[in-house]
C-alpha cells in the first residue's frame, strides 16, 4: 500500500496571501496568524507575498492571477464576511467560496479558504485569534500541507 500525505514543512515554499480590507479589525488578525504559522513551520518571511483587496468578493480574481503566475506553491485567501445588517451577505459568501475553489482547481495550485463567514462580530473575533483559534493560521497550515502533497503527486496525466 502506498500512502501519500503532505508534511507541514514550509522551508523553501513560496506562498502568496491575499487579504481583504473589509472588516480589517478581523482580517489583520487572520493575516498575523497566517504569517506566524508560516514562520513557525520553517518558512522564510522573504518568500511570502501579501496582496490587499477591498473585500472578500475581490479575493478570487487576485488569487487566480497569483496562482497562474507559477511563482507560488500555494495561495492563502483571508477575509471576514459578517452577516450583521448587510443584505448581500449570501451573495458575497457564495461567490467568494466558489471563486476561490475555482481558482485552485483551474490553476492546479492549492488555494486555501481562510474566509470567516459568521453571523456576528463576536463569532468572527472568536475565530480570529481567541477561543476558537485563528482561521488564518489554519488556512496557512492547509496551504503548506497541500503544497507538500502536490509535490509528491505523479506528474503524468
Ligand atoms: N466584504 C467583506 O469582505 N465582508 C463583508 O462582511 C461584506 N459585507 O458585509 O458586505 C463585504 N462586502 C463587500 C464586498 O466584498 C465587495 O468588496 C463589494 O461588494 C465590492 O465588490
Amino acid at each position: 500500500m502506498t500512502e501519500l500525505d503532505g508534511d507541514l514543512i514550509a522551508t523553501d515554499l513560496s506562498i502568496a496571501i491575499v487579504v481583504s480590507r473589509f472588516n480589517e479589525f478581523i482580517t489583520e488578525r487572520l493575516l498575523e496568524g497566517a504569517v506566524d504559522s508560516f514562520v513557525r513551520h520553517g518558512g522564510d518571511r522573504e518568500r511570502l507575498t501579501v496582496s490587499h483587496v477591498p473585500g472578500a468578493f475581490e479575493l478570487p480574481l487576485i488569487a487566480k492571477r497569483l496562482a497562474q503566475s507559477d511563482r507560488y506553491d500555494a495561495v492563502v485567501c483571508l477575509g471576514a464576511v459578517i452577516r450583521g445588517a448587510t443584505s448581500h451577505y449570501d451573495y458575497v459568501c457564495s461567490n467568494t467560496a466558489s471563486g476561490i475553489a475555482s481558482a485552485g482547481l483551474d490553476m492546479g495550485v492549492p488555494v486555501s479558504f481562510g474566509v470567516l463567514t459568521t453571523d456576528t462580530l463576536e463569532q468572527a473575533i472568536e475565530r480570529a485569534g481567541s477561543k476558537a483559534g485563528n482561521q488564518g493560521r489554519h488556512a496557512m497550515a492547509s496551504a503548506i500541507e497541500m503544497a507538500r502533497l502536490l509535490l509528491k503527486m505523479p506528474v503524468e496525466r
